[in-house]
């Protein structure tokens, strides 16, 4: 039985890793968490954090205080191993599944009989067993006797992490079934909602497919848009209307969809089952296909003018983050920069420096703009309106000014 007190070793302190090991920590778990990156392991010791996410502050600032955080380089032994590390995609949007493999070995050699494993990376059907399994097993670890090994995919929205890590049902499958209770057993000591039990590979695809149903839903806004503005038809408005209805709820289109997840997980489904995977691969190609036709509106709108500026508001992949991961707003500035259509301001409230681009202040960009593209619908944009906006031309990716 878990008591509570147990020793963790959390491997990856990104956007899941993190949160997930301050929040074991305020807990009463020792844990320790090790990162590829040194700037992060000092910011991390210090009692700071190195992403935007509400409340995570104070949560890592409490935990590391307390002695309950500690973050360094190596691993060190423990009772559970929780593994949160990237899983993106390779050429021809093929699974990379390095990280998940470079971590599984580095923490090897600190496994011992009795520890829980557990695989929160996203992951295509398969990984758990065929690698993380294979690499234990390779470091001469008797997966089906001596250690317990889990897929517990993570589900948490970004900007509402710590929030979801606690209230979210979670979905828990083990190579077998004594691993999956011992895994069902961990996620019950902290988690508020249920823990469901299945087998592993249930577990990875259950995840990917969350992912791709929104992938696709977005998708299906996304084409309404485009067609909506052939038409004449103020999207938004008319995805009000239809969401009346009881059994409707169009999702919000959007300039296209980024993340680390929603833009990527889908293709881990296509890779496994290319010829089958049909509609899941046409609502990918939508959604990358959306910041192009945004483009387009630009150039439309931009040869009114000689030279116009082009003010974008937001690089953001969504909302309220940092987080600049397959951002189509990103994508699309870059792309206008490119076209060379006039001089590009950009603003982003929560970004103050993104690779070479200059980001300047959001009274600036408002007051020398002729054409406004608002990109991602920061709180802060939200409070524009388009009657402030004199002559100015706005192009409204996400229907957020009123
Ligand atoms: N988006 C739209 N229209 C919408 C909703 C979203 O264009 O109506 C766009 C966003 O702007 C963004 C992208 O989609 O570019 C993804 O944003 P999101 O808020 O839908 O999702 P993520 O990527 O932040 O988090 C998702 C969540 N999955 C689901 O909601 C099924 C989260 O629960 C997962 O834990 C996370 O992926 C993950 O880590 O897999």
């Amino acid at each position: 039985m878990y008591t509570g007190k147990e020793t963790i070793c959390v491997v990856g302190l990104g956007y899941i890793g993190l949160p997930t090991a301050s929040l074991l920590g305020t807990k009463g778990f020792h844990v320790h968490g090790v990162d590829i990156s040194k700037d992060v392991v000092d910011i991390i010791n210090q009692g700071k954090i190195h992403i935007v996410e509400p409340d995570l502050d104070i949560l890592v600032k409490s935990a590391v205080q307390s002695g309950k955080l500690t973050a360094s380089l190596q691993p060190t032994e423990a009772d559970i191993f929780i593994i949160a590390v990237p899983t993106p995609f390779k050429d021809g949007y093929q699974p990379d599944l390095s990280y998940v493999e470079r971590a599984t070995r580095t923490i090897a050699p600190y496994v011992r009989p009795g520890n829980l494993v557990i695989l929160e990376s996203t992951s295509p059907p398969g990984t758990t067993e065929e690698v993380v399994g294979e690499q234990l097993r390779q470091a001469g670890i008797d997966i089906d006797t001596s250690v317990y090994v889990a897929h517990c995919p993570e589900r948490v929205l970004p900007g509402k992490i710590l929030r979801e890590l606690i209230e979210n049902d979670r979905i828990v499958g083990g190579l077998n079934d004594a691993s999956t209770n011992k895994a069902v057993e961990f996620y019950k000591t902290f988690i508020n909602g249920e823990v469901l039990a299945t087998d592993a590979r249930t577990a990875e695809m259950a995840k990917l497919a969350e992912n791709t149903y929104r992938d696709i839903n977005i998708a299906y806004a996304n084409e309404l848009s485009m067609i909506c503005d052939q038409e004449g038809i103020n999207v938004f408005e008319m995805i009000r209307m239809a969401n009346r209805h009881p059994r409707v709820n169009i999702l919000s289109p959007g300039p296209g969809v980024g993340g680390h997840c929603i833009a990527v997980d889908p293709w881990f489904i296509v890779a496994r089952a290319p010829e089958k995977a049909r509609l899941i691969r046409t609502a990918r190609e939508v959604n990358n296909y959306k910041p192009k036709w945004v483009l387009e509106r630009v150039a439309m709108k931009a040869e009114k003018f000689k030279r116009p500026v082009i003010g974008c508001l937001g690089i953001s992949f969504k909302a309220d983050v940092d987080d600049i991961r397959e951002s189509p707003a990103l994508e699309i500035v870059h792309e206008l920069m490119q076209m060379n259509l006039g001089e590009v301001l950009i603003n982003d409230p929560n970004i103050k420096k993104c690779n070479g681009l200059e980001l300047i202040d959001y009274e600036d960009v408002l007051e020398r703009s002729d054409i406004l593209l608002l990109l991602v619908d920061h709180k802060q944009y939200k409070k524009l309106r388009a009657t402030d906006l004199k002559e100015k031309i706005l192009i409204d990716t996400r229907g957020a000014v009123l």
